[in-house]
């Protein structure tokens, strides 16, 4: 997966009609794109069919699957007829639930991509005593794609040495959770920002800034 400039706009916002009036502005830099609940509860799955459709960008659809086995095969059944690219798998439910949205996005010739640990403070209260273990798992199932926090460094480095620099890894927290973008992508293969872009006065000025900071 090849992401341009190596940021995944996070669409976080409440229409579709918002989350193409930034796109208008931004798309010529970006080929990848990843739509979560926020868009999605407000205006639908058309929403991810009509952003493919009018970008022709990848979408990465942000679920964080959490289910049993049989829902999230349902899940990532619809999010794929939608016209995702791929979708973000929550590990710590376990082997056979991932398997299951894996399996399905092979169907659908898409991908999954593995969360292991988030981003926020919290994440430290459950999530990271078995994070590493989700990474392992992953692995161990075959699956190339990762999401690792690029709040803690220290962590998303660990993460990578766990699954390998062929693996394909992404990172959120960049910008106001705190993460830098060229200090995470010494980890990652591309970055995920979200607000530090949408919600500024003008969007092409900050993505044209996180362009400048990194090296490519
Ligand atoms: P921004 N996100 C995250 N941390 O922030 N998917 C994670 O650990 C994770 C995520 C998402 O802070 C978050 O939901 F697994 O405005 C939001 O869509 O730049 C985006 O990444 C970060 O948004």
């Amino acid at each position: 997966m090849e992401v341009k400039n190596k940021i995944i706009l996070a669409l976080d916002v409440p229409t579709t009609r918002k989350a193409i009036e930034i796109m208008d502005n931004l798309s010529d830099n970006l080929n990848t794109v990843k739509i979560g609940y926020p868009l999605v509860l407000a205006e639908g799955l058309e929403s991810v069919t009509r952003i493919k459709e009018e970008y022709g960008c990848r979408v990465i659809c942000d679920f964080k699957v959490a289910d049993i086995p049989a829902t999230n095969e349902k899940i990532a059944d619809a999010t794929f007829k939608a016209g995702a690219d791929a979708l973000i798998v929550h590990g710590f439910v376990g082997e056979d639930s991932a398997a299951s949205c894996l399996e399905t996005a092979t169907k659908h010739g898409g991908e999954i991509f593995l969360l292991t640990e988030m981003s926020h403070p919290g994440a430290a209260q459950f999530l990271q005593p078995v994070s590493m273990d989700i990474a392992r798992m992953g692995v161990k199932m075959g699956i190339h794609n990762y999401v690792g926090p690029s709040t803690r460094l220290d962590r998303l480095k660990k993460i990578r040495n766990i699954i390998g620099e062929d693996s394909f890894l992404i990172s959120p927290g960049v910008g106001v959770q705190g993460g830098d973008p060229q200090d995470t992508l010494e980890f990652a293969n591309a970055i995920i920002v979200g607000r530090s872009i949408y919600l500024d006065n003008d969007p092409v000025n900050a993505l044209n800034s996180i362009i400048d900071s990194i090296e490519l």
